[in-house]
Order: structure tokens, then C-alpha cells, then sequence
């Protein structure tokens, strides 16, 4: 498929018949998780869900002030979920996602005059600071040197990206356009997704919920869970796990009607991605999906945003110049998700 869709003229590739069957009335008919499913999915957390008292509240302050203000507000998630195998957990599953995406995208919206809310897996890329983690050659204590005149470090660079990140850094910082929130486990994540859209809401039209991050489809109950470290001397380990219930139809339609809502959707086989990115749009009701493949996510990503379309609405691409000065292909799909969501406003006054 790979091969194909660079010959192809629109350099788009078809969806592949044997994922097209889906009838419109199947299709049409939205999905959304009946609330009870939600409430005892979270009943069932194993290791609790652990944040800071005051995290909710912060974020109830957070939006309403900038809502004052006349700002738009999103939500963006990064980074991958875990599923842990124990309650004393020592093992667990992880998602690919290292939050490249979702920290690039939170300094673009910044740059756009959004308000952020960034729910983030703990340790993963955050913006501004990634551009110092993500560096080939130097290391970010090479910028560093202390000076005992001065008592002090001194910062030695004369790199223009550095200095534009910092000022940009500290302009969001003074502005108080950040606020985060990390998460681990699966449970964390869709808690908390609820609890921040949840808290959106009266931002109307203008909040945005952008999904970046990488969400486990499957989890094992606490009741199936072990107290302590599986001991490998029992032999083989069997684990059969449980579907995590599907929220992404809740979160449009009971969390934040009346929000944007953007989504990600990665695959591995482009034969299934279209397919799966429309089903996402029917299914759950989301404005915009946005389809990438594992191999080269940083370079392509496909815009969804019509369900009855048999391709892609656009595609983009980063240049060769733009790989090489490592460019972001964010700012590209910031631009485009900024202009959708004001036509979104400007229709849902
Ligand atoms: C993505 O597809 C992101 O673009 C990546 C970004 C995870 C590839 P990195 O953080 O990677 O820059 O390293 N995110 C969505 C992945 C996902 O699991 N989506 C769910 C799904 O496909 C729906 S929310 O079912």
C-alpha cells in the first residue's frame, strides 16, 4: 500500500475494499457508552487515581478565567497510557507515544492565543523544554556553565531557535496560557478526560478537545489483577485482558456538546487507516479525525472530516528541507485545526 499511494496521483490511496462493507444505517447510528459502563469502569481503578487535591479545582479556575478573558480554551492529551499487571504494580503495558506530538501542538495553540490544558503522561516531552531533550549533538548542560565570579550560571548560546523558545516559554508563563496535568494508567487518563472536557463545557463553542494521546484498548481489571510482583518461577504467564469501554462517543456528545473535537487515530496498515479515521467520525461524532501511520507519523498525517468520502480530505507532509531542519509538521496541522474550530464557532454562536 505504502508503494502504491506514492504513485498514486493525489498520492492517495483508496481504502481497501475488504474494510468498505459497513452499511450507512450501522454506521450512522452514534456510540455512546451507557454512563453506568463509565461509572463502574472507574469504580474498578486498581491503584486509585492519584493527583493532587486541588488538580479539578484548578482546573474550574483555569477556564474560567480565561473565558473571561474571550479565550479559547483546549484540551490536548499526549503521551501513552500504561496497564498495570499488579496492584503493586512492577509491570505494565505501555502505549507507543513519547507526547512529540501532543507538547509540539500545545506551543502552537499557545502561539494561536488558546488557553491549554495539557493532560500528559508523566515524564513524557512536555513543550518548550522538549527542544532541549530532543538535541542530537549537544546536551542541554552544555548551555550551562557556572561562573564563580558571579556566583551564577551562565547560559552560553547563540542558537536563534533556543533564544525564540525561551522568549515564547516565558510569554505563555506570564500570560498563564499552560496548565498540567499528568496521568499513568489507563484509569487516570479517562477519569481525568472526563472530569477536565467535563470542565470545558461552559466555554461552549470555543473549547476544544484535541486527543493526541496514545489510549490502550485494553486493561485488566483490579479483580483479576494480583496483589504482588507475578513470580516467574509459575511458569508461563497467560493474561487475558478486558476491552476498555469506547468514551470517545461520550466525550463528544455528553462531556462537551458543544466543543470541537478533534482525534487521533494511528495504525500500522494503511489499508485499514481510512476506514478506522471515518469510523471515528461516524461512530463518535468527532469534527475532525486525524489518521497516522506508525512508520512515518512525524512526516504524514491524513485529515478526515467527511464520513461519506471514500478518501482523505488532505493530506501533508514535511519536505526534505523541513526534515532536515527538523521542522515541526504540527504548526501545519494547528493551522488547519485553528481555522476549522472558528468556522465551528462562528456556526454554533
Ligand atoms: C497518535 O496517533 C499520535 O500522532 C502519536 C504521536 C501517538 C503517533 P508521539 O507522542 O506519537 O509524537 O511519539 N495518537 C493517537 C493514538 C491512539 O491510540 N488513538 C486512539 C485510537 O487509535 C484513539 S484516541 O484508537
Amino acid at each position: 500500500p505504502m508503494a502504491d499511494r506514492k504513485r498514486s496521483a493525489s498520492g492517495i490511496l483508496r481504502t481497501s475494499s475488504q474494510h468498505t462493507p459497513i452499511t450507512d444505517a450501522v454506521a450512522a447510528a452514534p456510540y455512546i457508552v451507557e454512563e453506568e459502563v463509565v461509572k463502574e469502569f472507574f469504580t474498578v481503578a486498581p491503584s486509585g487515581l492519584v493527583q493532587p487535591e486541588d488538580t479539578l479545582d484548578r482546573v474550574t479556575q483555569f477556564v474560567h478565567d480565561h473565558v473571561a478573558r474571550g479565550n479559547r480554551v483546549v484540551i490536548i492529551t499526549s503521551g501513552g497510557t500504561t496497564v498495570p499487571l499488579e496492584k503493586n504494580t512492577v509491570r505494565f503495558l505501555d502505549n507507543f507515544s513519547g507526547g512529540g506530538r501532543g507538547s509540539a501542538s500545545v506551543e502552537y495553540f499557545i502561539e494561536s492565543g488558546y488557553a491549554v490544558i495539557f493532560l500528559h503522561r508523566k515524564n513524557s516531552l512536555q513543550p518548550y523544554q522538549r527542544h532541549f531533550m530532543l538535541l542530537k549533538d549537544d546536551q542541554f548542560l552544555d548551555y550551562l556553565q557556572w561562573d564563580d565570579n558571579i556566583n551564577s550560571i551562565k547560559v552560553q548560546s547563540d542558537n536563534q531557535k533556543i533564544k525564540t523558545m525561551l522568549q515564547r516559554y516565558h510569554k505563555a508563563k506570564s500570560e498563564h496560557k499552560l496548565l498540567k496535568i499528568s496521568f499513568s494508567t489507563i484509569h487516570e487518563y479517562l477519569y481525568l478526560l472526563k472530569e477536565v472536557s467535563e470542565r470545558i463545557r461552559v466555554a461552549k463553542s470555543a473549547g476544544l478537545v484535541y486527543v493526541a494521546a496514545a489510549v490502550s484498548d485494553f486493561y485488566l481489571p483490579s479483580a483479576k489483577m494480583v496483589e504482588h510482583k507475578i513470580q516467574s518461577i509459575k511458569g508461563p504467564l497467560d493474561l487475558t485482558l478486558d476491552p476498555v469501554p469506547k468514551m470517545l462517543g461520550a466525550l463528544k456528545h455528553h462531556w462537551v456538546p458543544r466543543a470541537f473535537v478533534v482525534s487521533f487515530k494511528l495504525e500500522t496498515d494503511y489499508s485499514i487507516l481510512h476506514y478506522k479515521a471515518t469510523q471515528s467520525l461516524e461512530r463518535y461524532g468527532h469534527h475532525l479525525v486525524i489518521g497516522n501511520l506508525l512508520q512515518n507519523y512525524r512526516n504524514e498525517v491524513f485529515l478526515y472530516d467527511d464520513a461519506k468520502s471514500s478518501e482523505p480530505t488532505s493530506r501533508m507532509t514535511r519536505s526534505e528541507e523541513e526534515m532536515k531542519s527538523n521542522a515541526d509538521l504540527e504548526k501545519e496541522i494547528i493551522d488547519q485545526v485553528v481555522s476549522r474550530h472558528t468556522l465551528h464557532i462562528e456556526l454554533n454562536q
